[in-house]
């Protein structure tokens, strides 16, 4: 076949980079895909090249991330100069060197990437292999696995496994019927009940004070619910808990709301019956900003603006009210969410 034919080509051209008296460092910014793609690419190098190390330029938070990490032993350092100074010849993949400042002046031999290129930004390397079509990169490393004969173990393969359903968010995004295929071989080499620990971990413990103050905090009105977490570490938090209550059978929409750096944030998630784009807008368009999509919006605006009052009561209160000419024709008490 003309792609296997090509393929191959490609690999011996890899290969030849390969040497048994180098030191080989593969960067990364740190995500399912690009750890997974590093691992097969670390995999494809043992016994070709005296050492593999994999670097990452940044610092991983994500719950799945260092579930990720710990649960497929994946060996990883932070990159350093000390590192770069070790190593003899370097790798990327999952990104192109001028997508972050810290790949700067690093000379890399090979760039295995998907993201589209920027005719600005042409890549220089040795070897190259960037394909936008693909939707993870850990489905070019699963081929550039199967061509070489490599057959992925347990690890390895949930590791590009995961990658995949990360990036295609299991294969609803743009990706290509190489994703399904690649995905469908690991399936038969890596481990599901590793995978779904790994699915799962989507909450680190010491969050879960804030779904407490959620459940003790929430207002159920008829097929909507209102909480208030109050002064948050992030206000990513009350995306998370927002989300969590979108699996809530019957709620059609939610408000998590919470105080960041004199900011009061409010985070709604629904399930599109009503715009809640619109209905963020029409609450609180004017004490800051307020908008988004029919299923997802936000609203922020400055704790001055609720002028000493309890900022849960007075977020409940312009979630409840209704616009003035609405009102009447509304109050028989019904109607909620006809915005
Ligand atoms: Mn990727």
């Amino acid at each position: 076949m003309p792609t296997s034919r090509k393929l191959s080509a490609r690999l011996m051209q890899l290969q030849e980079l390969f040497s048994r008296n180098e030191d080989w460092l593969i960067v990364i910014n740190a995500d399912p895909d690009a750890m997974a793609a590093a691992m097969a690419l670390k995999r494809i190098m043992s016994h070709r090249v005296r050492k593999v190390t994999i670097a990452r330029i940044n610092e991983i938070s994500r719950p799945d991330n260092l579930a990720m990490i710990r649960y497929l032993r994946i060996s990883m350092l932070p990159l350093s100069d000390c590192l770069k100074n070790q190593a003899t010849r370097f790798a990327m993949v999952d990104s192109q060197p001028h997508h972050n400042p810290a790949f700067e002046g690093i000379p890399f031999s090979i760039v295995i990437d998907h993201h589209p290129t920027s005719p600005e930004h042409p890549v220089e390397a040795v070897y190259t292999d960037i394909r936008p079509k693909y939707g993870a990169v850990s489905t070019l490393m699963t081929e550039y696995l199967r061509g070489f004969g490599i057959r992925p173990g347990i690890r390895l393969a949930t590791a590009l496994q995961y990658g995949i359903r990360t990036d295609t968010a299991t294969f609803t995004r743009a990706g290509t019927e190489n994703d399904l295929r690649a995905y469908q071989y690991l399936a038969a080499h890596g481990d599901t009940g590793l995978l779904t620990r790994i699915t799962r971990s989507e909450y680190l413990p010491q969050w879960l004070k804030y779904f407490a103050r959620a459940f003790s905090s929430m207002h159920q009105c008829g097929n909507w619910a209102y909480c208030y977490l109050g002064d948050v570490e992030s206000p990513d938090i009350l995306v998370l808990i927002a989300d969590f209550f979108t699996r809530v059978h019957g709620l059609k929409w939610v408000g998590v709301c919470g105080v960041y750096k004199e900011t009061v944030v409010v985070i709604f998630r629904g399930d599109g019956h009503l715009d809640l784009g619109a209905f963020a807008a029409s609450r609180f368009g004017s004490l800051g900003n307020a908008g988004g999509h029919r299923a997802l919006a936000r609203a922020e605006f400055p704790l001055a603006a609720t002028e000493g009052r309890s900022v849960d009561v007075f977020v409940f209160r312009k979630l409840t009210d209704r616009p003035q000419k609405k009102k009447e024709e509304e109050n028989r008490g019904r109607g909620e969410g006809t915005l």
